[in-house]
């Protein structure tokens, strides 16, 4: 008998009585659960359970926010396995990255729990009169919060964390491609006891549950994570009612390896940035920026890293990458090769699929060289395993080549030279700089920080997610 996924809406879980299945992508002839379809109505009743939630939670200590959200980071630590294998399952990333997702989103929300007790203002003596200037933050009201399916353990913690932390209550909408682990999180935290209505879970489509969520009137504000397409009608939804935005979107991510860099070394990252995740994140490397002096002996490391991976099933340990989530990807990746490969791009090297691609979404890692900077292939994002090489004279035209697209979310250089480092950090126009490790992989309390195409409304993470998830009051106070 195959689990139903049900909402959680004012603290009851809630079947709808359309229902969808939710599919494994390593072998997609198997149903892991039939996920409840919401619609417009069911978001109306949860919106409305957490306005009402909200003057209770806004008015709970500090100490007990903190509590509550330090056992639900406790309890998702003590069940990570199960959670990660849900999510390997469902989504397709490898079982141990997977597990390691659920840890992590547990760390969430133990960080956030500690920042609920240093939700501190600041206060001073009046400029030019009596009396003192008293700064605060307080919650923003019912924020809705739009997760994609590739990391959905982690975004919904690293929104709904900080979202509860600051006093707001919340309506979730999980991505209809990978429900089941949310759900399973949602179990735990409904265990934990957060009073009804402050936390709320809602599935369903897209263009029907999370357009009504983000065009909903008393949603005060909205973060969304996905495609840049989806992202601008969140905006053109939200702004017109001044509800507060958050963006994460897209990257086309360049890996600059410069000549003074060991080119083993440096093609492990470059591989492992674009195929880890079956190149399925936002921060994967998909630009292989190589100067000139030492190209041959890298591009020979790329191929050798490239040839020795192996897709196999998530919970396959022998595999180095999982299948992709959806089958629409794989037949994107079909015609991004064969586009690129029409502007004279050539396949240099693949890894071996080690499963059967009749039942599973399996692609093999493609890389792809002598390519141009303004070809279609390394202006979009792709969202699959698949990355290109781009051949450069020096440093300056490798920077010029990294920021030449309208994205600006990682950015990473393999070299021994300090100065290039910083040169590379200073002008290079991307919210994520790595330098000597792979453009993927960020910690939690630092800022997810995204420029240009690929952000919108501050960063998430860190102790600046506080930012967008509370609002600043100031107070002028003179004695009678
Ligand atoms: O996105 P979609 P996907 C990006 C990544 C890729 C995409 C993959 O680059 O482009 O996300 O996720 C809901 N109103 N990032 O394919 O289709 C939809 O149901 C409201 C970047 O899921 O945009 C899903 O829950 N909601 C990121 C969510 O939007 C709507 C990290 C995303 O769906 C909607 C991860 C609508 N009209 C992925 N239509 C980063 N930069 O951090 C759909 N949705």
């Amino acid at each position: 008998m195959t689990d139903t996924i049900r909402h959680y809406i004012n603290g009851e879980f809630v079947a709808s009585s359309r229902t969808e299945p939710d599919p494994n992508p390593s072998d997609s002839a198997e149903v892991i659960a039939e996920c409840s379809i919401g619609g417009a109505a069911d978001i109306d009743v949860a919106v409305r359970a957490a306005a009402a939630a909200g003057p209770a939670w806004r008015a709970t200590v500090s100490l007990e926010r903190a509590r509550i959200l330090d056992a639900i980071g406790t309890r998702i630590m003590e069940r990570k396995a199960e959670l990660g294998s849900l999510l390997a399952r469902e989504e397709g990333k490898l079982l141990a990255d997977a597990i390691a997702e659920a840890a992590k989103a547990g760390w969430v929300f133990k960080f956030y729990a500690g920042l609920a007790l240093q939700l501190h203002g600041a206060s001073g003596s009046r400029l030019s009169t009596e009396g003192e200037t008293l700064i605060s933050r307080e919650p923003v009201g019912v924020i809705g919060l739009i997760v994609p399916f590739n990391a959905p353990l982690i975004i919904t913690a690293w929104k709904a964390a900080p979202a509860l932390a600051c006093g707001n209550t919340v309506v979730i909408k999980p991505s209809e491609l990978a429900p089941a682990a949310v759900d399973a999180m949602t179990r735990i935290i409904a265990a934990v006891g957060l009073p009804p209505g402050v936390f709320n879970v809602v599935y369903g489509h897209g263009a029907e549950v999370g357009q009504a969520l983000v065009s909903h009137p008393e949603v005060a504000g909205v973060s969304f994570t996905g495609s840049e397409a989806t992202g601008a009608r969140v905006a053109i939804a939200a702004i017109p009612r001044l509800a507060k935005i958050q963006l994460e979107l897209g990257g086309k991510n360049a890996f600059v390896i410069a000549d003074d860099a060991d080119p083993v070394k440096a093609a492990k990252l470059a591989v492992a940035g674009a195929f880890h995740g079956a190149g399925q994140r936002c921060t994967a490397t998909s630009r292989i920026i190589i100067l000139d002096a030492g190209y041959d002996a890298v591009v020979a490391a790329l191929i050798a890293a490239t040839k020795a991976l192996r897709v196999g099933a998530a919970l396959d340990p022998g595999a180095t990458l999982g299948p992709l989530t959806t089958r629409s990807q794989l037949e994107r990746c079909a015609e991004v090769i064969a586009r690129a490969t029409a502007d004279g791009g050539r396949v240099i090297a693949t890894g071996t699929v080690a499963a059967d691609s009749k039942r599973g979404h399996y692609q093999t890692p493609i890389l792809i060289d002598n390519t141009a900077a303004d070809t279609s292939i390394n202006q979009h994002e792709i969202f699959g395993p698949v990355a290109t090489i781009i051949r450069v004279r020096d440093l300056d035209e490798a920077i010029s080549v990294a920021n030449a697209t309208r994205f600006g979310l990682s950015a990473g250089i393999a070299t021994g030279s300090l100065n290039r480092a910083r040169l590379f950090r200073q002008r290079v126009r991307a919210g994520l700089i790595a330098v000597n490790q792979t453009t993927s992989g960020v910690d939690l309390n630092a800022p997810f920080s995204a420029m240009r195409a690929s952000g919108y409304g501050g960063a998430e993470q860190g102790v600046e997610a506080l930012h967008f998830y509370s609002v600043t009051k100031t107070a002028y106070i003179a004695d009678a």
